[in-house]
């Protein structure tokens, strides 16, 4: 079995003896602690950054985890994130274990290599299921705080990467009605994966941000942005059903956030290509930045 279908067995068999992964919780602590075990043996220190969630009156304190290349420049780094928590009452395996164990792919394949001329830096963000983004967003205000967020070159997010009725989406830098003015080199982002994706063959749209997830705090800081997304509630398209196959006006997601996004229900061959774009940006960057520039 491929490491990426393992991480997702494990992350379902810990929901199976929590219940879920929500923030704050025993499954979400039994998550973190897999996560930095698995970094520890790729050779890359973690960290974790705590902070209090205030929802809606009801204080408590999570962590974000994260991880960066021992080389390259800390004024110049490239950030891949994805949370690691879920929602309350099941196992969140697309939403968002999937990101989570993508991240966890790339983040290992680039620990074990030994010339890395630019920083990257892995987050397995905490709190994103709320109604604002808690940990990517602290994360992002204390960088400001610390003047040190021009530091951050790019920041992809990957949030459900494994729907079983896919696209391939990579986040629209050009969408004419997004609802907030997308940072200026988030194109060449979009075009990266583009470019990847043409080069094999793959097709691919461009999806809506809906800055429903960890980007937000980004887009808004105006860091490059980009990101990989395969589909939650909303309807597939006649136009994607003829290019991806599977059912047109039905939900890419038909399980998401309920009890049923389960490892019965990702696509893992949709995880193995998302898997490989993402890999394949966190070690090309970690070479050569150019095409971002
Ligand atoms: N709201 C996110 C999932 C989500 C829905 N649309 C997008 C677009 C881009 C990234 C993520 C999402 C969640 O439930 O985590
Ligand atoms: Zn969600
Ligand atoms: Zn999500």
């Amino acid at each position: 079995m491929s490491r990426v279908h393992g991480h997702l067995q494990e992350f379902q068999a810990m929901a199976d003896e929590h219940g879920d992964r929500a923030a704050g919780t025993p499954g979400y602590e039994a998550a973190a602690q897999y996560v930095e075990r698995q970094l520890e043996s790729a050779g890359l220190d973690s960290t974790r950054q705590y902070f209090t969630v205030d929802d809606d009156g009801e204080e408590f304190e999570t962590f974000n985890i994260i991880a960066e290349t021992e080389q390259g420049s800390d004024e110049e780094v490239i950030m891949l994130g994805a949370h690691l928590d879920g929602v309350p009452g099941g196992p969140g395996i697309n939403d968002n274990a999937s990101g989570a164990a993508a991240l966890l792919e790339a983040a290992t394949v680039l620990g074990a290599q030994d010339t890395v001329t630019n920083r990257i830096r892995f987050a397995w963000w905490g709190a994103e299921e709320f109604r604002r983004p808690h940990g990517s967003r602290h994360y992002v205000r204390d960088l400001e705080e610390e003047d040190e967020l021009e530091s951050v070159l790019a920041y992809v997010n990957v949030d459900m990467v494994a729907s079983t009725n896919p696209v391939i989406g990579v986040y629209d830098a050009q969408a004419a009605d997004a609802s907030m003015d997308i940072p200026e080199g988030s194109v060449k982002i979009m075009r990266f994966f583009a470019d990847y994706f043409d080069a094999r063959d793959q097709p691919w749209v461009a999806t809506d941000w809906d800055m429903a997830s960890d980007q937000r705090p980004f887009v808004r800081a105006d860091v490059p942005t980009g990101g990989l997304f395969t589909g939650s509630g909303e309807r597939k398209s006649r136009r994607e059903a003829d290019v991806f196959g599977g059912t047109a006006k039905a939900p890419r997601d038909p399980n998401y956030h309920t009890p049923q996004d389960d490892l019965d229900n990702v696509d893992l061959e949709t995880l193995d290509i998302m898997t490989g774009a993402i890999t394949h940006a966190a070690t090309t960057w970690a070479r050569d930045s150019s095409s971002l520039e």
